[in-house]
Parts: structure tokens; sequence; C-alpha cells
């Protein structure tokens, strides 16, 4: 309503703001959660709250007449097809040399991503973020984290036998007769429900090619964790299709608190109205992408112009690069597949490269070994208000991938070599090997120590934080959900200690 006062503000519904509504909801603080995706609680006409990856239908993008799925070829064939424009469940948003892929609705990324929960190495994590201290974060936030995101390991027997991973057990043959250790790698998939639905006796999610728009079971979405607990407490109250469209000091400034400017969406993403807020503080967190456009935004039009110069920059792609391999015939990586990888091939040691061992759920044999790296790549962009256009535009080079590729090279060259075989090049267009027009990692943007103080706090403006994966400078190493809220805690408890 116009004119509501409200104690904390969070805008965005993914890791950040869900643990940012958890620990102010605890501490006593009453919450209001915006959130521009829709809240994914209802079933459509199908009897399903998500729509499957191999039949995408309005419930898939956001706001787009056309699919645009990241594997967009097959056999030199496009895939992608005509949709309704709806609030979808995932975002592929266009910037000038890139498609950053994110998760839209009560939940975020959680929502449509992998669930693959990475602890990165320490050494790594203190090489990222020196300014965090790294055993603080090896003993309490990352082991915290873990727990309340439930995180678990596929049981190796069950690997071993399942038809559903022949496509990861023949990754891992490859990797192992190339010398690569090869790991297991945990998720946030209930690993039992998997097993029941490969034994038939639940609804198969998972192991029914769900994934990218959403799992309709066994996955352990924020909806589940975080944000469950968090609207126990009583005192977080969520607005779904509505999006942050500024912040600015109430009664100029002093401690009056923050305006909030919210646009409330219709389903086909048109503002259907407008409402005003009063908050005593405002934590963003719309995800690196949505909180790098908003302050930016919000700096450069004069509603928050003592934001610093280093908002906008330093965001980094993870160094997300995919591609696939062709096996032999007798390399079969099986037409029945889980969605869930759960597993990977470390290279590490060549200065950076993971790859996991991901799923290409056709529902077909494909012969294929498919894989998304994980990459050091030094390459950093920033984001930039464009007045005339009236948006945030981002400055990153698709040929800014080459260090990706080169360090994935370091592991599918070698087993290329030992095998005998060659790259797939019809999963990204007609004879292009390299998928590297995408991230689904965006960091950065509002980096800690930079953009903010150590702890998030936009230190010109009282009450206002960051608390998302614009924190984080470009890179995790591993998968970033993990480390995104394993930081989140480490801040909000600091935050909550000292400025509540
Ligand atoms: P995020 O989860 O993106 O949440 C931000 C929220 O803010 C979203 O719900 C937005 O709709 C909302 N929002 C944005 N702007 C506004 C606004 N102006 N007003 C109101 N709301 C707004 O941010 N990571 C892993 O660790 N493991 C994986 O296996 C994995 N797989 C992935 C697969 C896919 C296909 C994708 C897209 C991502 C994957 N990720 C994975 C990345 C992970 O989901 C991502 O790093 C986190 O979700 C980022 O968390 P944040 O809290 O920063």
């Amino acid at each position: 309503a116009a004119g509501a006062h409200v104690a904390a503000l969070v805008v965005g519904s993914g890791y950040g703001g869900s643990v940012a509504a958890l620990r102010l909801a605890q501490a006593g603080v009453h919450v209001h959660l915006v959130e521009m995706g829709m809240a994914w609680d209802t079933p459509g006409p199908d009897g399903k709250i998500f729509c499957n990856t191999l039949r995408p239908d309005h419930r898939s993008y956001w706001l787009r007449e056309r699919t645009k799925a990241p594997l967009n070829f097959f056999l030199g064939f496009p895939i992608d097809r005509d949709i309704t424009r709806y609030t979808g469940v995932l975002d592929a948003e266009d910037f000038a040399g890139i498609t950053v892929y994110q998760g839209r609705g009560v939940g975020g990324g959680s929502l449509v991503n992998g669930g693959m929960a990475v602890t990165p190495r320490r050494e790594n994590f203190a090489d990222i973020l020196p300014g965090v201290n790294a055993a603080e974060m090896y003993a309490t936030y990352y082991p915290r984290a873990n727990t309340e995101l439930g995180v678990g390991t596929v049981n190796p027997a069950w690997f071993d036998s399942t038809d559903y991973y022949q496509y990861a057990r023949v990754g891992r043959k490859h990797a192992q007769r190339s010398g690569f250790p090869f790991v297991f790698v945990p998720d946030v998939y209930d690993w039992d429900y998997m097993e029941r639905e490969a034994a038939g006796t639940v609804p198969k999610s998972a192991l029914a090619g769900e994934i990218l728009y959403g799992n309709n079971h066994g996955k352990k979405t924020l909806q589940h964790t975080y944000l469950a607990r968090a609207k126990a407490t009583g005192r977080v109250t969520v607005s779904a299709l509505h999006r942050v469209a500024s912040v600015s000091p109430a009664s100029g400034g002093g401690h009056g608190g923050y305006t909030v400017v919210i646009e409330q969406l219709d389903t086909g993403g048109a503002v259907v109205a407008t409402k005003t807020v009063t908050a005593d503080r405002v934590f963003f967190a719309a995800g690196s992408v949505g909180t790098s456009k908003l302050l930016v935004k919000l700096k450069a039009t004069g509603a928050l112009p003592a934001l610093n110069d280093e908002v906008g920059k330093g965001w980094g792609d993870n160094g997300n690069v995919m591609c696939g391999r062709a096996n032999h015939v007798w390399d079969a990586t099986g037409s029945l597949q889980s969605t869930i990888p759960c597993a990977g091939i470390d290279n590490w040691a060549a200065g950076g490269a993971f790859a996991e061992v991901a799923p290409l759920p056709t529902g077909i044999e494909t012969f294929a070994s498919f894989y998304l790296a994980i990459t050091r790549n030094p390459n950093r962009a920033s984001f930039r208000w464009n007045s005339a256009a009236g948006r945030a535009e981002l400055d990153w080079q698709t040929a800014w991938k080459q260090p990706s590729i080169d360090m994935a090279k370091t592991i599918f060259d070698k087993i290329n070599a030992k095998e005998g075989t060659i790259y797939r090049s019809d999963l990204f267009g007609v004879y292009k090997i390299w998928g590297d027009h995408l991230t689904y990692h965006p960091l950065g943007g509002a980096v800690l120590g930079r953009a903010t103080d150590g702890y998030g706090r936009l230190a010109a403006y009282p009450g206002l934080y960051v608390i998302d994966g614009a924190l984080i400078p470009g890179n995790t190493s591993v998968n970033p959900f993990v480390t995104i809220t394993a930081l989140a805690e480490r801040n909000i408890e600091a935050i909550i200690a000292a400025d509540l």
C-alpha cells in the first residue's frame, strides 16, 4: 500500500535474499521480500508447476516469444521453438557479447539450476576474496550453508549400477584413462528421492528430463529450505511479480530511511501498478546482473549519486564454457539420463579447469559426452548506464572466452587424443565446437571491499547493503551458490550484530 513502512526490504529472493530474509526475521526484524518473478507455487492446467526441458511451453522463459536453449542446435539443426510470452522461470538475458541465464521467481536461481553444491578449495577461495577470513568461512559459514541448503552426494554403489548415470560413468572412464582426477560433486537434489524415481515408486523429475525450466519434485530449492524457514517465522512478507525500480533516500537523506519504488507486473510483463514503500534498510539481492543494473542506474540517474565508482565493475562469467565430444559406438552414453550432474573432471592442476560431466537428456542415444567447464578466466566486464537507451549495458566480448576455451582444452584435447575421438560441432551451431556465448554463473558488479565495505555495506548510504553474487569478483573456481550462501551468512551475522 502507498506510504507503507517496512523495517527491512530485500530486493530478490535468490540465495543472498533468502539468507538475509531468514536471519533478519530470526533477529526479530520484519522483512518485505520483493521478487520480480512469479511465486511458482500453483500448478498449471497440466497439474504441474514447471514444464519439462524437452517440451518447453510459456512457463519456460522470461518474456520471450521463442525459446533460447543453451544447447541450441542438434545435428546442426536449430531446436528452439515459438512460445507464448509470459513471466517464465528462466531468463536468457542478452548483452552485447554474452547471454546470461538466470532464474526468475521466488527462489531465484535455485528454481532452474543443477543444484551442484560445491565448496571451493580453500586456497582458491583465499585468492578470490583475500579480504575475507578464510578460517572463519571454512569453520563456520561454509558448514552452515551446506547444512541449511541440504547438500548431499550420490550413493556410489547406486551410481555404479543405474542406467541413468551411464553417461557419467563413460565420463569417468575417459577422465581416468587420461590420468585426470574424477570427483563426485555434491548436490541439493534429494538423492534418496532419485533412487525411488528409478524404482518407480514416486513421480519422476530428474529422471524424466526436468531441470532447466524447474523440477516438480526432488530438488531442495530455496522454497524448501531457507524460504520455508523464513516464512515460518511469521515476519516475512513475500511479493511476487513485483520489481524494484528505484531506491533513494527518503526526505532528502539523514535517517529517514529509503523510498523504494516497486512496479507490479502481470504475467505478460506489463506494469499494472506502481507502489512506494519506505524502508529503514534495503538489501540488494537481485543477483549479480540485477543488483549491478539497479545500482549503476541509481548512481547515474541521481537517486543514489554517492555510490562509489566501483559500482558496476568487476563482473565475470565464472569462466563458463561448454562443449561436447563424439564417442565411439561402444561408449554409448544412454537414452536414459538423470538431469542432475553428479560428477566432474578436475584439472585445476593446469591452472584452472574443472569440467562437470553434464547430461544431454534428449531421450535418445546420442553417443555424446557433454561438459560444462568452470575455468579461470581473468577477463572482467563493467555495467554502464546508457541514458539515451534508458538501460544498463555490459561490455563483455565473446572473444574474452578464449582463456576458458584454452583451459578446457587442457582436459578435452588430451581425452580426445587418448580415446581417438573428436569434438561435437553440431550442438551450438553448424560446425561450432565451443559454447562460448553464454554463462550460467554471473558474478560481480558490486564487489566486496570495493563497491561495498568488507561486509556488503554501501558505505555512502547507511542502511543499504549488497548481499548476493554481485559481491564476488567474477569467479569462484567452482559452481557459485554455496559460496554466495556462505558469504551471505557471514555478512548478515556481522550486520545484525553491529547495525541493528
Ligand atoms: P539469484 O539466485 O539470481 O536471485 C536473484 C533474484 O532477484 C531473482 O529471483 C530475480 O528474479 C530477482 N530480481 C532481479 N532483479 C529484481 C528487481 N529489480 N526487483 C525484484 N527482484 C529482482 O541471485 N550454481 C551452482 O552453484 N550450482 C549449479 O549447479 C548451478 N547451475 C545453474 C544452472 C542454470 C541453468 C543457471 C541459470 C544457474 C546455475 N547456477 C548454479 C548459478 C546459481 O543459480 C546462481 O549463482 C545463484 O542463483 C545466484 O544467487 P543470487 O542470490 O546472487
